[in-house]
């Protein structure tokens, strides 16, 4: 078996509980082949320390069967690729946020920049026969690069975000080389048929793509396979986790301190994409509308501080702040507060406690890739007495939990009204949601979505000899 070797803006160590099911996914292939996991170190060396452009220490590390190398960035690298490009066009536009997508000319240099620097940095660490996965927004050109120094190795790319319609990627500089930077892999990956299908009308229409049938698409002189592969968590895990001792000792915690009271829950990245102001107002508009349910309900809201360097990120953290303020100023008692709003990560074995002892989730994106949360959600509830999902349209997640209770975000009223409806329920169709829902999450878990992209990539046309990568 060909080894593979990983490539993301960020590594995690697969052994720490912390990292997550897809760092433990990914971890597990490593494990088998004797991976390489490549990415950024998570430092930034000042310019004082040295740290000039195109420069980028490597660190080496061994974790079981697989090495973890990871790369040092300069400030003025990681100011134009992390904060400025990254996330300060692409995370915006994909999200259809052209209104807070920042088009300064010189970010796009230092995110080319930092791809040709992975590049050189990766190449010299390649085997022939390796398979190799690039993911995400911060990496697209990587394959084109690697290409450039000679790279005949299968290349796959799997994007995590949203593929936006052709009318607004096109509305990014530069839109033409980013998408054509995709036909250097053999295979592209998406979370949701939405964006697929996306994919395929850009490359009909603004790159007079070739269709061959079977996703596959020919332009540039070269073949890419593209599909919807969506993401799942490691379902066993998480049910696990809600059995264990700590899991059990969380629930019990929850529904002591809140015996009277119906618990919904939040948890999310504080992004502007995650809707969180939305889901304020729509819980506001519940309790104006439902009187009964003043002092039965709760919403605990945890935010994790995100991408605190980018503007738009402060301003939503003022807003959302001021929005369960007003709410608790406005409905609160003295002896209950409707929200109960927490600016900080919670640790991983907790969430599942957390999960289990909430009767409503509110996962109520404006647009999401994925959306994992909605699946730990689910997998975390006792399938006797199951809490009920309400998800977002726009999640990514929509596509496969149908029978989750849907909503439009924008919509306040439509979202209060299926809030009210989550909460009460019947017992037998919650019962009945939930079976349908754990049957499509167990069915597409963290390590079919492993499996059948690496099976693809594996699968794949090889590199065609002869036809050399022109240069971006
Ligand atoms: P994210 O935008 O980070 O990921 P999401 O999939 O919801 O979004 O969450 C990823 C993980 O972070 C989950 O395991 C979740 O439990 C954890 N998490 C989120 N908020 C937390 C908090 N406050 N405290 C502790 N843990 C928290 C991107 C895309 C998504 C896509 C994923 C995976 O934006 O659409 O689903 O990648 O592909």
């Amino acid at each position: 078996m060909s080894r593979l070797v990983v490539v993301s803006n960020r590594v995690a160590d697969p052994r720490k509980t912390a990292a997550g099911g897809l760092a433990v996914a990914l971890g597990d292939v490593l494990n088998n082949t004797g991976g390489l996991w490549f990415g950024w170190s998570g430092k930034v060396i000042e310019e004082a320390d040295g740290g000039k452009p195109g420069e980028g220490k490597l660190h080496t590390q061994q974790a079981g069967g697989v090495k973890l190398v990871t790369l040092d960035l300069s400030r003025q690298d990681h100011d134009s690729f992390y904060a400025g490009y990254s996330n300060g066009v692409l995370w915006p536009v994909f999200h259809y946020r052209l209104d807070l997508a920042d088009f300064e000319s010189a970010h796009i240099a230092g995110y080319r920049r930092v791809n040709q620097l992975f590049a050189r940095k990766l190449h010299p660490l390649l085997r022939d026969d390796d398979i190799i996965w690039i993911h995400d927004y911060h990496l697209i050109p990587l394959a084109a690069e690697l290409r450039a120094l000679g790279c005949t190795q299968r290349i796959g790319f799997f994007l995590h975000i949203p593929l936006p319609p052709p009318l607004i990627l096109a509305a990014i500089p530069g839109h033409d080389w980013l998408i054509r930077a995709l036909f250097a892999y053999n295979v592209v990956g998406f979370q949701s048929n939405a964006d697929h299908a996306h994919f395929c009308s850009y490359v009909e229409a603004e790159a007079h793509a070739q269709n061959l049938g079977d996703g596959r698409w020919r332009a540039f002189n070269r073949t890419v396979q593209a599909g919807a592969f969506p993401i799942g968590i490691d379902v066993e895990e998480f049910v696990g986790l809600a059995n264990a001792p700590e899991g059990r000792e969380m629930c019990e915690r929850m529904r002591r301190e809140y015996s009277r009271r119906k618990l919904l829950v939040g948890v999310d990245r504080l992004d502007y994409s995650k809707g969180l102001p939305q889901r304020m107002l729509a819980f506001r508009e519940m309790l104006q509308r439902y009187p009964e349910t003043h002092r039965s309900a709760t919403l605990i809201q945890i935010a994790s501080p995100s991408r605190e360097d980018v503007s738009a990120y402060s301003d939503i953290l003022h807003q959302l702040e001021s929005l369960c303020g007003s709410i608790n100023g406005n409905f609160g008692e003295l002896d209950w507060m409707p929200v109960r709003y927490m600016h900080r990560t919670v640790a991983r074995a907790r969430l599942p406690g957390l999960y289990r002892a909430s009767s409503v989730a509110l996962v109520t994106p404006l647009r999401d890739g994925m959306n994992l949360v909605a699946k730990e959600f689910l997998a975390a509830q006792d399938p006797q007495d199951p809490g009920v999902l309400v998800l977002s349209r726009f999640a990514g997640a929509a596509e496969q939990l149908r029978e989750a209770l849907l909503v439009n975000p924008y919509d306040i009223e439509g979202t209060a009204n299926a809030i009210h409806l989550a909460l009460q329920m019947p017992v037998e169709e919650r019962r009945a949601r939930h079976q349908s829902l754990m049957r499509t999450i167990r069915e597409f878990d963290v390590h079919w979505w492993c499996d059948s992209f690496l099976d693809t990539l594996v699968k794949a046309e090889a590199e065609e000899t002869g036809t050399p990568w022109l240069r971006l």
